[in-house]
Formats: C-alpha cells, sequence, structure tokens
C-alpha cells in the first residue's frame, strides 16, 4: 500500500519518551512507521495569528505537519463548536449544548484551512484517515479539493440518534460531509444503528446490504470497529509487584481498608457527580461499610476553558465535599479525589490494588479505562468491574455488572454485589472478559480499519 495519512486534532510527535504517548497515538505512530505517511494536526498551540503553513517535523519514515491556531479560531472551533456543540450533543446533553453560527463558521474554516494546508503533503497513493468529531468536513474539503483517494473517518464519541442530532442547526451539512468519506467507522452497533436511522429517515438515503450505503449522490462503507487497548502490555505490567509508593500505603492501609477506582477526564459524560451520589447511597444503606471502603476517584482536569467544565468541576468538588463532610471520620474519608495524571505504570497498580472498578458514565463512546481495569487484575484475584450500560465498552463487556448511572440504587446495589462476590464468580466474570479484551485489541481496531479503507473503492 501507498502511505498512511493520519489527520487528528491533536498531533502526538513521536519522541524518545514513548511511554508518555497515550496508547491510541503509539498505536497510530507504529503504523505511520510501518507504511511511512504524514501526521496533520494541531499543534495544541494557540498564537496571536494563525501560520500559513505548518511546522514540519520529521522522524524516521514519518512526516508530522502541525499547524498552531490563532485565538479567534481556536476559541470558535476546538472550545466553541467542537466542545460545546458537538460534544455535549453526542453524549445526548441537549441541555448543555450550545449552539453559535460564529462557532460554526470558525469550525468550517479550521476545516478548510487543514484541508488546504494537508494538500501539498499528499501523494497519489496515499490513504487518509480522519479521526473524531472535531474534522468532519475536512473530507469534503479534500474531495472539493479533487482528491479522490480512499478517505476514512473514525468517530471516537457515540454517534446520537437522530431525534438528538436533527437538533444541531447544520445536522444535515454534518451528516453528508461524513458522506464524503469512502469508509466511516463507529465503536458499537447502537452508533451505526442511530447513523443508519438518519440515513434512511432523515437523509432519505438507502441501505445497500454489505457495509455499503448510498445517500448524498455517494456510495460508501459504515462498520463497526470497537476500539480496544495493548492488552499485553497492560497484563504484563500487572504482574510486576507493585513499586509505587502510592499504591503500597492504599494497599498496607490499617485496618484492611478496601477501594474501589474510577479514572477519567474530568468531563460531566463520565458521570461522576452520579458516581459520588451513588457511593453516597451505598454508604446510606450499609453502616457496616462505612469506615471500611474508599472510592479513589483520579480524574485530572480537561477543557477548562470552556464555562461547563468549570461547572462540572465546581459541582464535583462540592459533591466530594459534601460526602466527605457527611461520612468522614478522623482516620477515613469515603471519597479521595485527586484532580491530576498518573501514569500508566501508576494506574496500572491502582487498578489492580481495588476491589472495584466502577466506571459509571452516562454515555461514551467506548471507555478504554474499564477495558485497561479488566487487564490488570490478577488473574487468580480479580476485581470486579461495575460498568454502565451507557458505554461502549458494555456492549463487549457484558460479564462485568451493567449498571444504569442514573439509578443510584442499582449502582449501590452493585457496590454492594461486588464487595461480597465470591472468589469463583469473580474469575469467571474476569475470564470472559479478558478473552474479548485480548482478541479485540488496539493493534486489531487499526488493522481492520485500515485494511477496509484499503478495499475503497467499493463500488
Ligand atoms: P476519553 O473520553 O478520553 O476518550 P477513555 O476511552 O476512557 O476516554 O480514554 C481515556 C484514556 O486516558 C485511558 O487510556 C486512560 O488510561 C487515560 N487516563 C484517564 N485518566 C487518566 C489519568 N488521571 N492519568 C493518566 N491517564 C489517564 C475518547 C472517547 C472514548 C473512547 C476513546 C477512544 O470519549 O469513549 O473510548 O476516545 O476511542
Amino acid at each position: 500500500m501507498g502511505r498512511l495519512v493520519v489527520v487528528s486534532n491533536r498531533v502526538t510527535i513521536a519522541t524518545d519518551k514513548k511511554a508518555q504517548a497515550g496508547g491510541l497515538a503509539v498505536a497510530l505512530q507504529d503504523a505511520l512507521n510501518q507504511f511511512g505517511g504524514v501526521w496533520f494536526g494541531w499543534s495544541g498551540k494557540v498564537v496571536p495569528k494563525t501560520p500559513t503553513e505548518p511546522t514540519i517535523t520529521k522522524v524516521k519514515k514519518v512526516t508530522y505537519a502541525t499547524l498552531d491556531l490563532s485565538r479567534k479560531l481556536h476559541a470558535e472551533y476546538y472550545n466553541g463548536f467542537a466542545n460545546r456543540a458537538l460534544w455535549p450533543l453526542f453524549h445526548y446533553r441537549l441541555d448543555l449544548t450550545a449552539f453559535s453560527q460564529q462557532h460554526y463558521s470558525g469550525y468550517q474554516e479550521v476545516n478548510k484551512l487543514f484541508a488546504s494546508q494537508l494538500l501539498p503533503l499528499l501523494k497519489s497513493d496515499d490513504l487518509i484517515w480522519v479521526h473524531d468529531y472535531h474534522l468532519v468536513p475536512l473530507g469534503e474539503e479534500l474531495r472539493a479539493a479533487g482528491i479522490d483517494r480512499p478517505m476514512g473517518f473514525f468517530l471516537h464519541t457515540p454517534f446520537p440518534a437522530m431525534e438528538i442530532l436533527t437538533a444541531l442547526p447544520s445536522h444535515r451539512e454534518l451528516v453528508k460531509a461524513l458522506c464524503a468519506y469512502d469508509l466511516v467507522g463507529f465503536h458499537t452497533e447502537n452508533d451505526l444503528r442511530a447513523f443508519l436511522d438518519y440515513i434512511v429517515h432523515e437523509a432519505g438515503g438507502g441501505i445497500m446490504g454489505n457495509h455499503l450505503i448510498h445517500a448524498f449522490g455517494r456510495t460508501l462503507r459504515v462498520e463497526i470497529f470497537p476500539i480496544g487497548i495493548d492488552t499485553q502490555d497492560f497484563e504484563k505490567l500487572g504482574a510486576r509487584p507493585a513499586r509505587s509508593d502510592k499504591t503500597l500505603h492504599l494497599r498496607d492501609h490499617p485496618h484492611d481498608r478496601t477501594w474501589l477506582i474510577g479514572v477519567d477526564r474530568l468531563d460531566y459524560s463520565k458521570g461522576l457527580v452520579e458516581r459520588f451520589r451513588s457511593f453516597e447511597r451505598f454508604l446510606d444503606r450499609h453502616r457496616d461499610y462505612r469506615g471500611k471502603v474508599t472510592l479513589v476517584q483520579i480524574a485530572p482536569q480537561s477543557r477548562s476553558e470552556v464555562p461547563e467544565y468549570k461547572e462540572i468541576q465546581r459541582e464535583l468538588a462540592t459533591e466530594a465535599g459534601l460526602l466527605n463532610g457527611k461520612y468522614a471520620d478522623f482516620d477515613w474519608v469515603p471519597v479521595n479525589y485527586l484532580n491530576r495524571s498518573f501514569n500508566r505504570e501508576e494506574l496500572v497498580e491502582f487498578y489492580r490494588g481495588s476491589r472495584i472498578g466502577l466506571i459509571t458514565p452516562l454515555r461514551d463512546g467506548m471507555n478504554l479505562v474499564a477495558k485497561e481495569y479488566v487487564a490488570s487484575q490478577d488473574p487468580e484475584d480479580p476485581g470486579v468491574l461495575v460498568l454502565s450500560r451507557f458505554a461502549g465498552a458494555a456492549r463487549e463487556l457484558d460479564a462485568a455488572l451493567i449498571v444504569n448511572p442514573f439509578d443510584f440504587d442499582d449502582v449501590a446495589d452493585a457496590i454492594s454485589r461486588g464487595l461480597q462476590m465470591p472468589l469463583e464468580e469473580r474469575k469467571e466474570r474476569w475470564q470472559a472478559m479478558i478473552e474479548v479484551i485480548r482478541t479485540n485489541t488496539l493493534t486489531v481496531w487499526r488493522d481492520d480499519f485500515i485494511a477496509a479503507l484499503q478495499e475503497a473503492p467499493y463500488e
């Protein structure tokens, strides 16, 4: 095959400190190294004036092309349309969705800009893979500029039901733009079903079978590619003896205390307020567990410039304070709430040391933390995954204790059941989940998507 061209909002340039990059970035870098290619996107820098050319960094066979954005474009495109309209809408939060024509114009402008600056870097046999909701219109812009190479798009968030999506004033333009790609990938059947529903009932398109659809005058392939993790790495790290002071401290804490763990970006889609309330409900109803179990919630701040994120930060801090105020004792707090990042080694130790992984998003495309939690467990004494039915991961990990995060009693019951679950049942459930996670890895996800894209055009 020709080169691979990856376009995403943020670019991770390969450096020696590979461990700092997330799993997804490493998997994409590996593919770029293998095929040679380009990774194009925003540099993460905000400057007074958007430059006319991207900054080029070459590392072996890979060209990294990164573009700084002006304050205005960053505010409209990233903080504005992407994160105040599309993100909340795609996560079913119409109440938090802020539409603005100006933000939408900035979003379109950045997509146009990306397309025009990417064009000179393209070669005739490139495969182009665009990532996520920030860049939906990019493919259409490239097509308009005459690019007829295979182009794929993967959506990392959920695709919302038609009734939700149609609340977006530009919904039709957005879906039409998606249809400019040859291949569109989603995490789950649910997302695909919602997309097809729109195509048939709103766009007047048709489903042709064999993953093909026809809409807006184009034929494209739509398929699910459930993203995975680097399972082997998590299993290997999990098998090492605990080293971090923090884990040792938690584990050797007096009074034989047990902990539950949550690890999330601080985002309203992750259901953290509801999680704290569910844990409170659990403590309300189980006097005997007071003083004995702690919820360790790791939640580094994200998108802090967006008002809705400032609000959720405040709300959560209040919620943690209230819960701790209600039940804490001199030598115990119910919630250990940490607003910071940890490296993978530390996360694995936290996952492995906790009796329950409490992963209860209100909506999530996949949720990789759920898979990381399972892969980090001790096969001889695995913890219990309590997982929201609204996480894409619940489709594959149905051996978890599946809960409705809006129903605090349901989550409280699952916590109680998880804490009492006999070893045999824990092992059985873990075995069922690890098999899926070992099969649908991150590499499989990436290779399947690239293989499907290589078959384009599909007509
Ligand atoms: P996210 O919303 O960021 O991803 P998730 O899938 O859980 O959610 O991935 C988060 C990643 O960040 C995990 O690998 C986790 O280990 C890491 N992480 C989280 N908190 C951390 C901390 N405190 N310190 C260090 N690392 C931390 C989006 C979508 C998801 C989808 C992914 C991939 O919202 O639904 O699963 O993309 O497609």
